[in-house]
C-alpha cells in the first residue's frame, strides 16, 4: 500500500482528520446516508454554509467548516447517479475525487478522509467505484507533496473488503 493511503471501516463522522469528504446531492441541503450522518453530528453551522453556497454540480466539490465534528472541514462532493454506465458516470466520479483533492490542497488540508461516494443510494457499482477512487488518489499523490494522509473510510463490509483487496 502507498505509504500515505490507509483504509478503515468506520463511521466517517468519528474521524479526527483535517477534512472529511461527504457524498452530498446537488442541493447541498442534506439527505440520508453519509450526508445525513454528517449534518446530524456536525450541526446547523454546516447546513447554513451549504445554503449560502447554494448548490453544487455532479463531479464538483465545495468546502465548509466542520461544525461540531472533530474534522476542521467538510468537503461536499456530488457523485453521479448510476444510470447504466454510459452517461459519463465514471468520468464524473473521478472528478469528485480529483476536485476534492484539489480543494483540500488549496485549503491546507494535510489529512483527508473519503467516504465511498455514489456507492449507496446513487447505485454506482462498488468495485468499479473503488478502482476509480484508488487510482485517482494514487495518481494525485504521485504529483503532490502537501497531503500527508488519505484515509478511505468504508462503512459497509462489502466496500471494506473490496478496498482491502485492491489496496494490498
Ligand atoms: N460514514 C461513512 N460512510 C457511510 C456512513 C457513515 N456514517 N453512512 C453511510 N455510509 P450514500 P451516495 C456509506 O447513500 O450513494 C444522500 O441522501 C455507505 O455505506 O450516503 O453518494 C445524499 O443526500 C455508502 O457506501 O451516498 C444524496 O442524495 C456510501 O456511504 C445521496 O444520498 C455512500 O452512500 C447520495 O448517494
Amino acid at each position: 500500500m502507498e505509504k500515505r493511503i490507509s483504509l478503515v471501516r468506520e463511521d466517517i463522522t468519528k474521524m479526527s482528520c483535517d477534512a472529511i469528504v461527504n457524498a452530498a446531492n446537488k442541493t447541498l441541503l442534506g439527505g440520508g446516508g453519509v450526508d445525513g450522518a454528517i449534518h446530524r453530528v456536525g450541526g446547523k453551522a454546516i447546513l447554513k454554509e451549504c445554503m449560502e453556497i447554494g448548490g453544487c454540480e455532479a463531479g464538483e466539490a465545495v468546502i465548509t467548516g466542520g461544525g461540531k465534528l472533530q474534522a476542521s472541514y467538510v468537503i461536499h462532493t456530488v457523485g453521479p447517479i448510476w444510470r447504466g454506465g454510459k452517461n459519463k458516470e465514471s468520468e464524473l466520479l473521478k472528478n469528485c475525487y480529483l476536485n476534492s483533492l484539489k480543494l483540500a490542497v488549496k485549503n491546507g488540508v494535510k489529512t483527508l478522509a473519503f467516504s465511498n461516494i455514489s456507492t449507496g443510494v446513487y447505485g454506482f457499482p462498488k468495485r468499479k467505484a473503488a478502482h476509480i477512487a484508488i487510482s485517482t488518489v494514487r495518481d494525485f499523490l504521485s504529483t503532490d507533496n502537501s497531503i500527508e494522509k488519505i484515509i478511505f473510510v468504508c462503512f459497509d463490509e462489502e466496500n471494506y473488503q473490496i478496498y482491502k483487496e485492491i489496496l494490498k
